[in-house]
């Protein structure tokens, strides 16, 4: 029957059969197939219950009564019309122009990307992000946009969360009609860590588009705009909103600091504008953005570029809502903030009270406030899920100013630091962060460039070197590989080129490159690569999305193929189950397809045998299931 079913289905016989056939197909399933995905699921649940998961072996626990939080509820059952639905009809010059004849503030809600990327190691799973997504479309339809995909969460989801990010962009695309989604886009790094070739760039953010990104946020962690081009005109061939943003560094004010003064900024932001940006985002990754320098900023922006401005920082310093208002104040287009429950700190200012400090000004932004509190309500019950990713910093740290690292890469290098046993000498490597910038000539320090400088600071104080020593021709210094392959030119030209003396040292008289990398990266065939990876997965037939998140991560993208070989839709499972499995006596269901669900419970857990296994007893759909697993412990 099953067989008959799926030769006879359009989809298969167009021969648009994908890997998401499983997932977007339902009705085709005969028994045998759902059976197999439900055992796929209980041999994870299994597994992470006799075994843990390793990711939160020896971490923090949510508390015990912490329940799968209740999604918030819906105001009305028809989301009333927002920017997505001017970007369609009109097109993205369109929201370009109603941006700026607007009085109000527009606000992004960064909660599903850079909120937990900054504050939860961007561990975040979907199923928490898709619950909440139709009260952001039923209750907040004046939002500007929703930032919910890139950064860094493509990755963490297929590597660490073990499912996939196209589906859940996917899913949050459809759960929002009305409103734009966006994303974060390393330009010619893609959403990865080095330069893609030029058609692997074009072919990811066209995909992008496709499968739901409507505004793309597009930057270069040199502000190099030359390397952002190939990026920026395949989102204008999309006909999506180019959002060609400049990343901020410095001290306007500072003059010990003019490399990056007035006149850079506005060099950088004309350049944007004529490579065709819609709007331009002013993007201070690590806080540093002072109030009386963003009245400025802002100001000059506004009058000699022309372009709505949308303004990105992080609360690092806690004076980041300061900064805010002042840049309202200023006259800035949009501004980012995230939920209450993930706000502060090295994440974005708190939305709820952005909103309360412009109530009643000409700025008001018209966000209905029970709606926002509703909303972070539920982030609330959300977060403490992840407790084992909590690595925050318990205060506001003015030491921002010093290291100047990004909000992302703050706590990530405190984490590389502990594992290097370097913890207790944090204020030595924040000092190394802030020398080894120097070093390299006062850069523009994000992802990827911000990694280069946490690389280079772990080892000054892992192996005790200060700077004048790394910068001494004399002294014999063994570079991490990261340093070499920036210093090749590999990640493009910072503002004024690499100082003389450490180019020499790193690359020993090599010639580096002074083109942008994708001039002379070879382009990849991309239907040859399809073929190699079907093969390599044993004849099942590779999607878009699958190519591109191939092309972005191969070897991570593999391990998730084979992990989901072996475990099935774990996405699907609630978040506490998915990283602490379950208890004896303990239910839950997981909706494996749109209105099928898996009713599981745990009866008890067996002991183990002499050959190493345990058997796990459960109910699935009432009826007795037995799995045995390994017992690694
Ligand atoms: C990861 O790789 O970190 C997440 C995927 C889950 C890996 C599974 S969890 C159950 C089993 N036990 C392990 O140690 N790895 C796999
Ligand atoms: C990223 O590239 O992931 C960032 O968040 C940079 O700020
Ligand atoms: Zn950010």
């Amino acid at each position: 029957e099953f067989v008959i079913n799926l030769l006879k289905h359009k989809t298969f016989l167009d021969d648009t059969y994908t890997t998401k056939f499983i997932d977007t197909t339902p009705e085709l399933f005969a028994f045998k197939k759902r059976r197999d995905r439900a055992t796929k699921i209980l041999t994870y649940i299994a597994d992470i219950t006799v075994n843990g998961h390793p990711e939160t072996a020896g971490r923090p626990k949510p508390p015990a009564e912490a329940k799968m939080p209740k999604a918030p509820r819906l105001l009305t059952e028809t989301p009333a019309t927002g920017t997505r639905n001017l970007l369609e009809q009109k097109g993205p010059q369109a929201v370009a122009d109603w941006m700026k004849a607007q009085t109000k503030v527009l606000i992004t809600d960064t909660t599903m990307r850079d909120g937990h990327q900054s504050l939860l190691a961007t561990r975040m799973r979907s199923i928490d992000m898709v619950r909440a997504a139709p009260a952001y479309a039923a209750n907040l339809p004046q939002l500007f946009s929703v930032e919910c995909w890139g950064g860094a969460t493509f990755d963490v989801a297929y590597r660490f969360l073990q499912e996939c990010p196209w589906q859940r962009l996917r899913d949050l695309r459809a759960a929002m009609p009305n409103l734009m989604t966006q994303m974060l886009l390393r330009a010619s790094n893609g959403v990865g860590y080095t330069n893609y070739p030029d058609n692997v760039v074009r072919a990811f953010v066209l995909q992008a588009a496709e499968t739901g990104v409507d505004v793309f946020r597009v930057f270069d962690s040199l502000n190099w705009v030359e390397n952002m081009r190939v990026a920026m005109d395949a989102v204008l061939e999309a006909n999506k909103l180019c959002e060609g943003t400049i990343c901020y560094t410095g001290d306007l004010l500072d003059p010990a600091r003019s490399k990056y003064d007035l006149k850079y900024y506005l060099d950088r932001a004309r350049e944007l504008k004529s490579a065709g940006a819609h709007v331009l985002g002013l993007k201070d990754m690590a806080g540093l953005l002072k109030p009386a320098s963003a009245r400025i900023l802002v100001k000059a922006l506004k009058q000699e570029v022309g372009l709505p401005v949308h303004f990105h920082t992080h609360d690092t310093s806690g004076a980041a809502a300061a900064t805010i208002l002042a840049a309202c104040d200023a006259g800035v287009d949009a501004v980012d903030a995230a939920m209450d429950a993930f706000s502060g700190g090295t994440s974005q200012p708190c939305l709820g009270s952005i909103v309360e400090a412009l109530r009643h000004t000409d700025r008001d932004t018209g966000l209905d406030i029970k709606a926002i509190r509703d909303i972070s309500n539920y982030w609330e019950h959300v977060r403490v899920q992840y407790a084992a990713f909590e690595s925050g910093l318990p205060a506001p740290a003015s030491e921002v100013y010093l290291h100047e690292m990004p909000g992302g890469q703050f706590t990530n290098l405190k984490a590389q630091a502990r594992s290097l046993g370097l913890e207790e000498r944090w204020p030595e490597v924040a000092q190394a962060y802030a020398d080894a910038n120097q070093m390299f000539g006062d850069i523009v320090k994000v992802t990827p460039s911000s990694k280069v400088v946490g690389d280079m600071a772990l080892m000054m104080v892992a192996q005790g070197l200060t700077r004048a020593q790394v910068e001494d021709p004399a002294h014999d210094v063994a570079f991490p590989d990261s340093v070499v392959d920036m210093l090749k030119g590999n990640l493009g030209q910072p503002h004024g080129g690499w100082p003389d003396a450490i180019l020499k040292k790193v690359l020993k008289g090599e010639k580096p490159l002074t083109d942008r990398p994708g001039k002379t990266l070879p382009p990849v065939d991309l239907e040859d690569t399809r073929r190699k990876l079907e093969a390599e997965l044993g004849g099942k037939a590779v999607d878009d999305e699958d190519l591109n998140g191939y092309l972005m991560y191969p070897k991570v993208f593999l391990d998730y193929m084979g992990r989901h070989r072996l475990y099935g839709p774990v996405r699907t499972l609630p978040t506490k189950t998915f990283f602490y499995g379950m208890e004896p006596g303990e239910e839950i269901t997981a909706e494996i397809d749109p209105g099928k669900n898996l009713e599981i419970r745990l009866q008890a857990v067996g002991e183990t045998t002499e050959d190493g296994e345990v058997r796990v007893f459960f109910e699935l759909n009432g009826q007795p299931r037995v799995i045995r697993v390994p017992n690694r412990a």
